[in-house]
């Protein structure tokens, strides 16, 4: 029996929780193993959560390959090819950039997977791997989403469940690379079909990985009124326009939405229309969150520092903003050009780039010269927002307000706040701000 191991690598250099949890399994995986021919023994190996045993003999390896995990794939890709064992790379990195990716592997599948895996295993077994294989976006999502296995080890993530029931967006938002994989057009699987993988899952807690759930309001209405009787508690990532719709915000709280992480992304309106992300009004942005916490939903916003019209007044701003609405948590990224964006053809063009070590492409790290302050004043403001957001005090001021579930909420905000000293060392480990010239 032909033996296919899939890798999902951890950040390169990070701890890992191999004892603890993380948060949840990578969909990908699970759906490359249910797309493979019944005769293949597959395993399913999650570096986050477990040792990688490098020393084994798999006929066939697949790995998922985000950028900021991309040197760590290629290191583990180079070991298994230097043993004459075949490597495909998948995911958006090697879609972005294949040349690059191909320079470690056998094959890439570029896009989605769905499209191409059963060649890439016939050609496989017929020894004629081709150097790629282009996916592009499934149309047919409905026909061609398998079904999937159970989980392995589900003790080793807080929320072994998930699922996806859309993809492709239609905004082109200019730091995100969503719609370089999945495309513009917003695809839905058909709501039964959701269901049906829902009711397999059975009830508890799950994770819809859409980039918006709400992206077709009429589709969302449907699915979220047949998840009411489902008895499911899920978290998932919705636009701050979901607040415009009173029905569609209360048959999302019928669903057993717990959790929602929307992207504010900036305070600033100059930085949003520069980012083409308009659609978040500012103004009304405090009124919106009110309401959709107001329904009993804890948000998490999500904020990007570091935009090319933030000085650092934004180090101060954001953390107020999330005391005076009362965010539940906040998810602060540093602003990073992923490459296949405009912005990072921009930057590289402007000789903005300060490094393409991908490992530090991830959100902690500050890779590019900031408009309006230095590479460090960036990285040290960043880490002083974070302090400002997760200190006793201020976590006791937007504890007041935590939409429910309070409890777990503090004890979210709580392990945030011990874990800081890791998170500031972390953003401080290989920063090249003031170390590196341009690349
Ligand atoms: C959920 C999610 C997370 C979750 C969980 C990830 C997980 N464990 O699943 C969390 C919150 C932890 C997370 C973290 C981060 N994320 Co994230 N995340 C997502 C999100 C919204 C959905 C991922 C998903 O499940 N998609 C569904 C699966 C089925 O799609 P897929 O992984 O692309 O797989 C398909 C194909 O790519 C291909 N494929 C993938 N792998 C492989 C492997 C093989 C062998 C083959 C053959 C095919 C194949 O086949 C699959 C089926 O078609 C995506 C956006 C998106 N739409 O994908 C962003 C996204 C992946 N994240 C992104 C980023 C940047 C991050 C962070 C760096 C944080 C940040 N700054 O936002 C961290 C990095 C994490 C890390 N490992 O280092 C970027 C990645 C961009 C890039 N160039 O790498 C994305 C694309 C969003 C964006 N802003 O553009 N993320
Ligand atoms: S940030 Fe959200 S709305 Fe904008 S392009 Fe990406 S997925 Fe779409």
């Amino acid at each position: 029996m032909p033996r296919l191991k899939l890798i999902s690598p951890a950040p390169k250099g990070k701890y890992c929780n191999k004892k603890g949890k993380t948060s949840f399994p990578q969909l990908n995986l699970r759906i490359i193993e249910a797309l493979t021919p019944e005769d293949f023994e597959v395993e399913i190996s999650d570096e986050r959560v477990e040792d990688l045993d490098l020393g084994d003999s798999p006929d066939l390896v697949g790995i998922t390959t985000l950028t900021s995990v991309a040197p760590r794939a290629y290191e583990i890709a180079d070991l298994y090819r230097s043993r004459g064992i075949p490597v495909i790379l998948g995911g958006i990195h090697p879609t972005l950039l294949p040349e690059e990716s191909l320079l470690h592997a056998d094959s890439l599948v570029m896009g989605e997977a769905e499209m191409t895996w059963k060649e890439v295993v016939e050609d496989f077994r017929a020894g004629r791997l081709k150097k790629t294989y282009s996916g592009g976006n499934l149309q047919a999502f409905e026909k061609t989403f398998p079904r999937l296995r159970p989980v392995k080890r589900p003790e080793a993530y807080s929320i072994p469940h998930t699922i996806q029931t859309t993809r492709g967006c239609p905004f082109d938002c200019k730091f995100c690379s969503v719609t370089r994989l999945w495309g513009k057009q917003y695809r839905c699987r058909p709501v039964d079909d959701v269901i049906n993988e829902m009711v397999e899952m059975g009830s508890g807690r799950m994770v819809i990985v859409d980039d918006n759930v709400i992206g077709n309001p009429r589709y969302a209405k449907d699915l979220f009124r047949k998840m009411a009787p489902l008895n499911i508690r899920w978290a998932g990532q919705a636009s701050i326009t979901l607040a415009n719709d009173d029905h569609l915000l209360e048959l999302l709280k019928k669903s057993g939405c717990e959790w929602l992480f929307i992207g504010i992304e900036s305070l600033s309106p100059e930085n949003l229309a520069a980012m083409k992300k308009s659609f978040n009004k500012i103004e009304k942005m405090e009124e919106h969150i009110k309401k959709i916490k107001g329904a009993g939903i804890n948000v998490v916003g999500s904020f990007i520092l570091g935009l090319d019209h933030d000085d650092q007044a934004v180090f101060d701003e954001v953390p107020r903003f999330c005391i005076r609405t009362k965010l539940d948590a906040a998810n602060l990224y540093i602003f990073t050009p992923l490459p296949g964006t405009v912005l990072f053809d921009t930057m590289e063009e402007e000789g903005r780039l300060i490094t393409k070590d991908w490992s530090l492409y991830d959100g902690n790290h500050v890779v590019f010269r900031p408009a309006k302050m230095s590479p460090d004043e960036l990285l040290e403001g960043y880490i002083k927002a974070y302090k400002a957001i997760y200190s006793p005090i201020p976590i006791f001021q937007r504890a007041t307000g935590f939409s429910r579930r309070t409890f777990e909420m503090l004890a979210l905000n709580l392990l945030r706040m011990k874990n800081r000293k890791g998170f500031c060392d972390w953003s401080r480990s290989g920063h090249p701000g003031r170390l590196t010239a341009t690349v």
